[in-house]
């Protein structure tokens, strides 16, 4: 870590170069008028000023709030850059990055994406006169085949919901830049533990922090993090103007969930590797789609460009959508519900459940089958997961 940014993560000098240090540290330093260790909800829809114009550094809560530039300043530190803003949800944040375009632009993004985020870009953004070519990703010739003179923006996922892909960052980020258009990454699955998509040529990372960023279930937020001071003040400019902020108490929250990441996605980590490998190996299943395993087409890059695998996969079975049905409705330790990254495991059917919003026929041109069930695999004893999937598997499709 340079000197600067050592400096960006505590002004006071204190050791923080580890990422665990910071995920505890960065962004806060005890009040120095009450020590107290966390930061305040400052429950403050507004604040005083000495003279009018001449406000302490705040002057209305959409604008800015003491709770949110903590949470901002810390998830700006994980992802190794220099300016963090922190949104409503996570569609908030990847709306503001829509907010940079200008009808007639046009927009490549990686096929493979969280429904909400084809359907803000389809049934949304459309309507406003910008063009979106959904490619794969991951073959980087489409992605080269997709720009065009008009081409503003490349938005992409690594790993993708719900098929995990893996994209190489760095790779996409020649492409988009050589088109002189910027190149967002929706960073939600890896967190920044273990992927820090800067560092790989992009110009914007995105995450909906309700999911590990949070880790709990109990919070819904978003966040976009940058290194560029012009692309930091136009993303500020939509924040405060849109006006899709996060209440203080919501940032309380992130900031608390942000102090573990670290341990938590370790162990997530480590049981969905644990999974993967079993469910890899079960005659009910047809594939399954994780990063860690091998045998996955995107393994080596995402080796290079992840410190692990996470805690994310999806699973192919060769059953009808009724069995798959009973299979998704069957467990017990996972809870049948949309959403990841809480400390608890869940499973869902993205065809019905989070992907329902894309059209049939792209979800199949995607890969997204009636037979794929995505599980977001929580902390809790390996065990236990293994031995409710398998009842509902026996439930559900035999085997
Ligand atoms: O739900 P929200 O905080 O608005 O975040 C949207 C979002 C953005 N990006 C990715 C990669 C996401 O997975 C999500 C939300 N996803 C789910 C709710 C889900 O179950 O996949």
């Amino acid at each position: 870590m340079t000197d600067d940014e050592f400096e960006r993560v505590n002004e006071d000098g204190a050791s923080v170069d580890d990422f665990a240090t910071r995920a505890i540290h960065a962004g806060w330093d005890p009040d120095p008028e009450t020590g107290a260790i966390m930061p305040p909800v400052y429950a403050s829809s507004t604040f005083a000023q000495d003279a009018p114009g001449e406000d302490r550094g705040y002057e209305y809560s959409r604008t800015g709030n003491p709770t949110r530039t903590a949470l901002e300043d810390n998830l700006a530190s994980l992802e190794g850059g220099e300016y963090g803003r922190a949104f409503a949800s996570g569609m908030a944040a990847i709306n503001t990055v829509l907010n940079l375009l200008e009808s007639g632009d046009h927009v490549v993004v990686g096929r493979d994406v969280y429904g909400g985020t084809h359907r803000l870009f389809t049934q949304v953004y459309e309507d406003y006169d910008l063009e979106f070519s959904f490619v794969d990703a991951t073959d980087l010739k489409a992605v080269e085949a997709a720009m065009t003179s008009a081409t503003e923006l490349v938005w992409i996922e690594t790993p993708t919901n719900p098929l995990m892909q893996i994209v190489d960052i760095e790779a996409v980020a020649d492409v988009a830049h050589d088109g002189d258009a910027l190149l967002a990454v929706d960073n939600t699955f890896a967190t920044p533990y273990l992927q820090r998509p800067l560092a790989h040529g992009a110009d914007i990372v995105a995450h909906s922090l309700t999911k590990y960023l949070g880790g709990h279930s109990d919070v819904v937020g978003g966040a976009l993090v940058t290194d560029d001071p012009d692309l930091d003040e136009r993303l500020g400019f939509s924040q405060n103007s849109v006006g899709a902020t996060p209440d203080p108490f919501a940032c309380f929250l992130v900031l608390r969930g942000t102090k573990t990441l670290p341990v938590r996605m370790d162990r997530h980590s480590e049981n969905a590797r644990r999974l993967a490998a079993w469910l890899d190996d079960h005659p009910a299943v047809e594939g399954v789609h994780y990063p860690g395993l091998d045998s996955h087409p995107g393994h080596d890059i995402a080796a290079a460009q992840m410190d692990d695998f996470g805690g994310m996969l999806s699973v192919e079975f060769d059953a009808t959508l009724e069995a798959v049905r009973t299979v998704v409705s069957e467990t017990e330790v996972f809870t049948l519900a949309e959403s990841l990254g809480g400390v608890e495991s869940l499973i869902e059917h993205p065809a019905t459940m989070t992907h329902a919003a894309v059209p049939a026929a792209e979800r199949r041109e995607t890969g997204i089958t009636d037979g794929l069930v995505r599980l977001s695999v929580g902390l809790e004893g390996i065990d236990d997961l293994r031995t409710d999937l398998q009842r509902a598997i026996e439930a559900g499709i035999g085997g």
